[in-house]
């Protein structure tokens, strides 16, 4: 029997070391076959070239440890869509595109970071557009890597500064895009992060009946991660 574990937006980073030590023994001690990360594994990631930063190097290798016990699934977030293939054979994991439909038990899954579906946010789909375009991201990473963590860290800045001036219905999802997303996969089960607000939410979309699972953010204190197995899915407190 299969038992797959959902994460998101761990936001890796050295300067929140007690988030890194909670993931990394939650890596040791997961008892799973596969492991998906839907996005924001890192705070920010400025290229594969910062593979040899001392803190990358240390979650790369908490990984790869974990990659020999379970597979590993990685998807980009809204922080690290610039994570490569270099990253990700470091770490032994599989890249999964956002969205991405996967069977677990026979569970139908459709797989999302979130942030795609926050489309009243027009601010932030422009933003995305001109990030993921692969024209943009090829000039940018021609630039030195100092300069690019450099970019990184101010538009970190920038985001939280717009994000107190946004509503908390412009930054969640938008009710027609879920619909949308459901309507194009014809599943029913939904999982996606992003939005920092854990939960369990019902859709009805035309005559089916849907469930969106929301991932939370990870904290010092615990985060929220989604579990399916045979009985189906559940909520799993780490801490
Ligand atoms: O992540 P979170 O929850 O804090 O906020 C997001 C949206 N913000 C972002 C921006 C990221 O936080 C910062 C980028 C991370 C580092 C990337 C690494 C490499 C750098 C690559 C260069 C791009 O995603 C936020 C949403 C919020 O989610 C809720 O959904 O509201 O959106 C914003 O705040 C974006 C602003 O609205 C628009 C920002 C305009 C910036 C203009 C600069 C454009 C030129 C880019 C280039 C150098
Ligand atoms: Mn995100």
């Amino acid at each position: 029997m299969d038992r797959a574990v959902f994460v998101s937006d761990i936001h890796l980073s050295e300067s929140t070391p007690a988030i890194s030590s909670l993931f990394f023994r939650f890596l040791e001690e997961i008892d799973a076959t596969a492991l998906y990360v839907l996005g924001d594994l890192f705070d920010a990631w400025p290229g594969d070239d910062d593979l040899e930063d001392p803190f990358v190097v240390r979650a790369v290798s908490a990984m790869k440890k974990a990659s020999l016990r379970m597979k590993l699934h990685v998807m980009h977030g809204n922080r690290d869509f610039l994570m490569g293939k270099g990253f990700l054979e470091a770490c032994g994991a599989l890249s999964v595109p956002d969205p991405f439909c996967c069977e677990i038990n026979g569970i139908q899954l459709l797989l999302a970071h979130g942030d795609a579906l926050c489309t009243a946010d027009l601010e932030y789909q422009a933003f995305r557009r001109q990030v993921r375009d692969p024209a943009w991201q090829a000039s940018f990473l021609a630039r030195p890597l100092a300069e690019r963590k450099e970019v990184a860290r101010g538009l970190r800045q920038q985001s939280e500064m717009k994000k107190l001036k946004k509503s908390d219905a412009i930054m969640d999802v938008d009710e027609s895009a879920v619909a949308e997303a459901f309507r194009t996969h014809g599943y029913v089960t939904m999982i996606h992060g992003h939005t920092h607000r854990p939960g369990k939410h019902r859709h009805q979309v035309d005559s089916r009946r849907c469930e969106r699972w929301v991932l939370g953010d990870w904290h010092e204190a615990g985060a929220i991660a989604i579990s399916a197995s045979g009985g189906g899915l559940s909520f799993l407190e780490i801490k």
